[in-house]
């Protein structure tokens, strides 16, 4: 045991010893808790996360799991605004030439020189539906996009041979007879860049329901050249049991070739009455998924209040919704049935309550910022701000918030092959910022 975590099991038990005493005892409890703990974790472990938490009688599964250590990187950078007036950008794609893809969740794709300039739409995408549940096909037989509530164009992901074969993935609710669902469509930017040819729909989350939340989505390339595509639970509670059954996509990983196709290795890809593209469950809305540098995958997902979650993605597994959370209702009640940790599933790396409510991650390789390397950002949406998390040993070990005095929601944070970081944030006036070393 380390110092932090001996001063954890003290100040645990040393908290429960107050709470089943008396006030007088309770009070007593806490100060000597306090005086006892404070030489190790004040010295070497200051949580960052010090408002009240929603669900304060649940308990991390191991020290670190939340209300991470405060660490300082003090790296000074400069933040240029490249390019405002991007309608709701929920994506940005860093090109190999330095240039952008941005999609706004309006439904339109378009490329941001590495200059700032906006392009004009990119044709041929798919076309924007009325936001309506019936749903026809749209121009040229492709389905509509519906932009309603969450829903909208979502994310974009280069092929792994981009340079080579031009080819984009991205994910979008698709307007669809009776309601909506998330789907992922493929095409090949034209030389010129203006248009997208041969699209066609290679996935499409099941099943449709009539809402406009919880669709995910982020698109991620693995090492193995397989597709990853994270998704939402839909929202409503009577989908909730559906996260936890292999019949359907709700609240799913799922992993596919690039073609669309089903790769025979996946792990449920010859059970019976299962959906074979599953690669894991139990997830409630996905807004993250990133690689890191060994070829592991992590995912972010909005959870419950008081129960966003960092994952460490493995083939197969349960990551627990809606019976093993952290958190409660946003209403205050607690999660009907839902316990903190149960044999079989998956316990988050970490998790935040209260929440920050993450969009995008990504985790820093690059040579810009030497003092970042191998941290994950993440965007933070209702905390407004930049989260970068140290991660050593599958546990994180320091939290910092970037960004906090500019008070915007912020949506999706990339790498550039300049190493530098590029964020979009969300707004109908949305921008897009380059973040270098200051100079
Ligand atoms: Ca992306
Ligand atoms: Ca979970």
């Amino acid at each position: 045991m380390n110092k932090n975590q001996i001063a954890f099991v003290l100040t645990v038990l040393l908290t429960s010893v107050g709470a089943a005493c008396a006030q007088n005892t309770r009070e007593a409890a806490k100060t000597s808790a306090t005086t006892a703990a404070s030489p190790a974790p004040t010295s070497s472990c200051a949580p960052l996360e010090t408002r009240t938490a929603n669900a304060p009688e649940q308990k991390p599964a191991f020290p670190g799991q939340t209300r991470g250590c405060t660490v300082k990187s003090d790296v000074a950078f400069d933040v240029t605004v490249l390019a405002k007036g991007l309608n709701r950008p929920w994506a940005v794609e860093p090109l190999p030439n330095g240039d952008f893809l941005i999609t706004e969740k309006t439904g339109q794709l378009r490329i941001v020189s590495a200059k700032g300039e906006v392009g004009q739409p990119i044709g041929g995408l798919l076309p924007v539906g009325a936001g309506g549940v019936s749903s026809t096909s749209g121009q040229g037989g492709l389905p509509p996009i519906t932009a309603r509530g969450q829903g909208g164009l979502l994310d974009v992901a280069l092929s792994p041979n981009f340079t080579k074969d031009r080819t984009i993935f991205w994910s979008f609710s698709e307007q669809r007879e009776g309601g909506s669902g998330t789907s992922v469509a493929r095409g090949r930017l034209t030389e010129d860049r203006r248009n997208l040819e041969q699209v066609r729909i290679i996935f499409r989350a099941m099943p449709t329901y009539n809402n406009g939340l919880h669709f995910g989505s982020r698109l991620a390339f693995g090492p193995d050249n397989m597709l990853y595509i994270t998704l939402g639970d839909r929202f409503d509670r009577p989908n909730r049991p559906k996260v936890q059954q292999l019949d359907n996509h709700l609240g799913k990983i799922i992993r596919i070739n690039p073609d669309g196709s089903v790769p025979a290795d996946n792990p449920f890809a010859k059970q019976s009455g299962a959906m074979p593209e599953i690669w894991t469950l139990g997830h409630r809305n996905i807004q993250s998924a990133a690689f890191d540098e060994n070829g592991r995958l992590w995912a972010v997902e909005h959870g419950p209040q008081g129960g966003d979650e960092l994952n460490l993605i493995e083939k197969g597994k349960n990551y627990g919704w809606a019976v093993v959370s952290y958190g409660e209702e946003y209403s205050g009640e607690p999660l009907p049935g839902a316990v903190t940790t149960r044999e079989g599933y998956e316990q988050p790396v970490y998790y935040w309550d209260p929440v920050i409510a993450p969009s995008g991650a990504q985790f820093y390789t690059g040579n810009a910022f030497p003092a970042w390397r191998g941290s994950l950002f993440v965007g933070a949406l209702r905390e407004q701000r930049l989260v970068r998390l140290v991660i050593k040993d599958n546990r994180v070990t320091g939290e910092e918030h970037l960004l906090t005095d500019r008070g915007q929601r912020i949506r999706d944070v990339r790498q550039g092959p300049d190493g530098a970081l590029y964020v979009v944030t969300d707004q109908t006036n949305g921008e897009l910022w380059k973040i270098t070393p200051k100079r």
